[in-house]
Order: C-alpha cells, then sequence, then structure tokens
C-alpha cells in the first residue's frame, strides 16, 4: 500500500483553546497538502465506532467522552512518508513526553486531551480517512 497519505484530527480541546491556525500551519509548514478536510462534531456513538479497536483499554469511556465533547476538524493528509512524518510532528501520546517543538508539547493539555490525532498506518489512514469522507470530498 502506499504510504502518501495519512488522516488527523484537531481535538476538541485543542479546537476549544483556539489552535486550529497554528496546528494546520505548523502541518503546512511541515510539507503535508491537505487532501480532505471538515469541521463536525462526533457524537458518543461515532466517536465510539471510530475508536472501537481500543474497546477492551481502561480509558475507552473517557476516551469517548472527550472526543464528542465538542467540534473537531478532521483532515487527510498528503505527503511522502505521510504516517510516519506526521507522527513525528505531533509527538508521543503523552505531551509531558512529546518533544519539545512537536505540535502535542506545544498544545497538548494531557495524555487524553493531546490536541491532535495521527494515524499509526497507511491501513489505518485509508479506513479513518473513509469514516469521514466519500470520494467526492477528496481531492
Ligand atoms: P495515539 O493517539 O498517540 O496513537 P493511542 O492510539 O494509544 O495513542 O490512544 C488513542 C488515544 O486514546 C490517545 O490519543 C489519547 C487516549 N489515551 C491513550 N492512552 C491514554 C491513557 N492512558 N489515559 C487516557 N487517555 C488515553
Ligand atoms: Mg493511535
Amino acid at each position: 500500500m502506499s504510504n502518501n497519505k495519512t488522516f488527523t484530527m484537531i481535538k476538541p480541546d485543542a479546537v476549544a483553546n483556539g489552535h486550529i491556525g497554528a496546528i494546520l500551519d505548523q502541518i503546512i509548514k511541515a510539507g503535508f497538502k491537505i487532501n480532505a478536510m471538515k469541521y463536525i462534531a462526533l457524537t458518543e456513538q461515532t466517536a465510539g465506532k471510530f475508536y472501537e479497536v481500543h474497546k477492551e483499554r481502561p480509558f475507552y469511556g473517557e476516551l469517548v467522552g472527550f472526543m464528542s465533547s465538542g467540534p473537531i476538524v478532521a483532515a487527510i493528509l498528503e505527503k511522502d512518508n505521510a504516517v510516519e512524518d506526521f507522527r513525528k510532528l505531533i509527538g508521543a501520546t503523552d505531551p509531558s513526553k512529546a518533544e519539545k517543538g512537536t505540535i502535542r508539547h506545544l498544545f497538548a493539555e494531557s495524555i487524553g486531551a493531546n490536541a491532535v490525532h495521527g494515524s499509526d498506518s497507511s491501513e489505518n489512514a485509508e479506513i479513518e480517512g473513509s469514516f469521514f469522507f466519500s470520494a467526492l470530498e477528496k481531492f
């Protein structure tokens, strides 16, 4: 599978804290092109479905509650080596462990409210992008 796309969400904490513009600026300056984008809110049901892989984890309920607590920005991003390069740009899941200058280091509040999502594989990027976008919405 080609590795030139990844999927991201700017999470409810970063949206509420006014960081949409700053985060998109970092993403674009890092060389990612926007293939698809929308401002949207997940419900508990749709957040639960998106994060179904984490169903057995102890933080699943907290995660679903948080991700449906306010609007998000969902986007498909395009760049060579997109998945790996984007994970590098956002930093570790726990912002206290995220490298200096990464998006989570700069903007995340906690391990749960950690500002951004980034897909962990090209396969999952395709699944996650298709969860939000139809073929007509991808450019
Ligand atoms: P990542 O988002 O870095 O891929 P993940 O896939 O392990 O991390 O977890 C998905 C999300 O779940 C993560 O972005 C925030 C939340 N999460 C992970 N570990 C958590 C924890 N120990 N407590 C609360 N929320 C957590
Ligand atoms: Mg993950």
